[in-house]
């Protein structure tokens, strides 16, 4: 096999393989602020920081999902990507959906849920992160933009090292606020799968798997850059590596 050829099959080696490699070298669960989460250093101001600026993520999740159905190419893909938008918007008949459930979330912290849904502690990093995410799924190939949403393929690991780690580390929540990421352990391996399915039978040529590879890292940044500017804004330290 010629070098470039062989340097080509290395780099479009089994696309799953290189989804997962993306996920275990970028995916948030690694970033300082997670690990401190996890480690139960963060202080209730630092924790209230964190859900309002995601409320604003959450909030967008179903627009990002809207652009992405307006490109979908049939009524097949169309029923099963829709499930998306209603699971956090929910319904007129019913109300729910996560959006409802993070403003619970929103309370259990102490925070007043007028303050997050009017965004006044929305950071400039967070809108730009969430509004770079929202552009490039309205921007992009629908399979591309579906493979963005696969960093939900390392979601449920990180929902339930959170869950632990907040029942048992911040006793001071109610523990009724963390129903969201209870809900998530069941619904983005759903979402995961039937995204993955796609991308994989979509995504045929060298071109578009390397596109597909893009955008996970690209959706990596999106939800790493959040957490910068949460650490930053708030005072947990750092964001590169620790000073010597
Ligand atoms: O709560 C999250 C969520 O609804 C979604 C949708 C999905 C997408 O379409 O991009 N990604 C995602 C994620 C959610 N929670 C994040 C977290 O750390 O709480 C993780 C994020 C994901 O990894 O995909």
């Amino acid at each position: 096999m010629a070098t470039r050829e062989a340097e080509r099959f290395s780099e479009t080696g089994d696309l799953l393989d290189r989804l997962r490699a993306v996920g275990a070298a970028r995916y948030h669960d690694k970033h300082p602020f997670h690990l401190k989460m996890h480690a139960g250093v963060l202080t209730p101001a630092q924790l209230r920081g964190w859900v309002a600026n995601r409320y604003y993520y959450q909030k967008s999740i179903p627009i990002k999902d809207a652009a992405i159905l307006s490109n979908l190419p049939d009524r097949e893909r169309r029923r099963v990507w829709i499930r998306r938008i209603l699971d956090h918007d929910g319904t007129l008949e019913h109300g729910g959906g996560g959006i409802e459930s993070w403003l619970a979330l929103a309370r259990a912290v102490g925070l007043d849920e007028r303050d997050v849904m009017q965004e006044s502690l929305l950071l400039p990093a967070t809108r730009f992160a969430v509004d770079g995410y929202v552009t490039f799924a309205r921007t992009q190939p629908w399979v591309v933009a579906v493979a963005s949403s696969l960093t939900e393929l390392f979601a449920p690991d990180l929902m339930s090292q959170r869950i632990d780690a907040l029942v048992e580390k911040y006793p001071w929540i109610d523990e009724r606020g963390l129903q969201y990421f209870r809900k998530r352990l069941q619904l983005a391996p759903r979402d995961a799968e039937s995204a993955l399915e796609w991308v994989r039978a979509f995504a045929t040529t060298p071109e578009l798997k390397d596109a597909c590879v893009r955008a996970l890292e690209f959706k990596c940044d999106v939800l790493w850059a959040m957490l910068d500017a949460i650490l930053l804004a708030y005072g947990a330290g750092t964001t590169g590596p620790q000073e010597s």
